[in-house]
């Protein structure tokens, strides 16, 4: 799904973000021809660029009228990026993934070694950009970097355990994916030289949107078709990550039912038997509410914030993921 159906409100984006394409490319150029060529592997295979979408629209959310964003702005949606594949090379490697993009996974072409040395050059260049951007946003990003990997390793501490909590599923993805969402958004407001307070909401509202954003997302790992994923629905049942409609389903009546099938490998059958109990219950339904109640914390951060094209793209991109969850 392009960016642009999230953030098509900001008429300057498609412009900056092509800007920022060139820039993100021409920081994974590295001495050995053969690095530059892995690390640009998943940058040309695509991805939305919802995150330095957001550090772009909220550098602009008090400007009126259509201008560029500035270069530091540009470099702070570079950083964030990078983070992200960063983080995406590491965590194929974990779940072993074949495919990512649609496009065969930087550890499936080169191997583990060269997947894990790799993610670590990107992270160093998302370092090194955010240090140039001042202390505050270094800092910043590498406490980051710190929670993404908090998130995940709490993720691995419960993964094939049907008894894991929802506190400890929501503490999770805060971590993994709320934490660089609500960072993008917060260096989109430092680079815009925005005012304490209104680089705090940015900040919040990056928090529930990315919070919303992760649950939608595990929402359709239950819901959605292998062609609309681009990977096995109920690929996290698999990797026995159960996120919250299976929680969800677990407290159901069927819950004792869909326990006998979990906190073990599944072959195809049974997992098609579990993603079936769970489609069968409420869990969908509650799970969606809880997006909801992010979706509508992300909003409640952006009203009183001044109306601005970039201030309602933001607004119209938490509607429309809600809408991507109830498709
Ligand atoms: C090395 C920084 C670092 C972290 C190590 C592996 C790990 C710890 C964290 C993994 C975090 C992770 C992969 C979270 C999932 C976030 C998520 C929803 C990714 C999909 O984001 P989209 O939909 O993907 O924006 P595209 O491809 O469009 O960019």
């Amino acid at each position: 799904m392009p960016l642009l159906s999230h953030l098509s409100a900001l008429p300057t984006l498609e412009n900056d973000l092509a800007l920022l394409e060139t820039k993100l490319e021409n920081s994974v150029v590295a001495k050995d021809p053969y690095l530059t060529e892995i690390a640009k592997h998943l940058i040309t295979a695509g991805g939305k660029r919802v995150r330095p979408g957001f550090t772009i629209a909220s550098s602009a959310i008090e400007q009126q009228d259509t201008i560029p964003v500035a270069v530091d702005v540009l470099m702070g949606g570079v950083a964030v990026e990078l983070v992200h594949l960063g983080s995406l090379y590491h965590d194929d490697v974990m779940d072993e993934a074949e495919i990512r993009r649609n496009t065969p996974s930087v550890n499936a072409v080169w191997g583990n070694h060269t997947a894990i040395l790799a993610g670590d050059f990107l992270l160093a260049r998302a370092s090194e950009i955010a240090a140039s951007l001042g202390t505050e946003i270094a800092g910043l990003l590498a406490r980051t970097i710190g929670e993404l990997c908090e998130g995940q390793i709490l993720e691995l501490q419960s993964t094939f355990k049907p008894s894991r909590t929802e506190e400890s599923y929501e503490q999770s993805i805060a971590g993994k994916t709320a934490s660089l969402l609500s960072t993008a958004c917060r260096i989109g407001g430092l680079t815009g030289g925005l005012e304490r307070d209104t680089v705090d909401q940015l900040t919040d509202f990056g928090h529930s949107y990315g919070m919303a954003f992760q649950i939608v997302d595990d929402i359709l790992d239950v819901v959605a078709t292998e062609d609309q994923l681009g990977k096995p629905t109920g690929n996290d049942l698999i990797e026995g990550v159960y996120t919250l409609p299976v929680l969800l389903a677990l407290e159901s009546d069927l819950g004792s039912q869909l326990h006998d099938l979990l906190g073990k490998e599944l072959d195809t059958k049974s997992r098609d038997r579990a993603l079936g109990l769970i489609r069968s219950t409420d869990a969908v339904e509650k799970a969606f509410d809880r997006a909801q109640y992010w979706a509508l914390k992300a909003k409640a951060s952006l009203e009183s914030l001044p109306p601005s094209p970039a201030t309602n793209a933001l607004f119209a991109a938490t509607n429309h993921l809600l809408e991507q969850a109830h498709n």
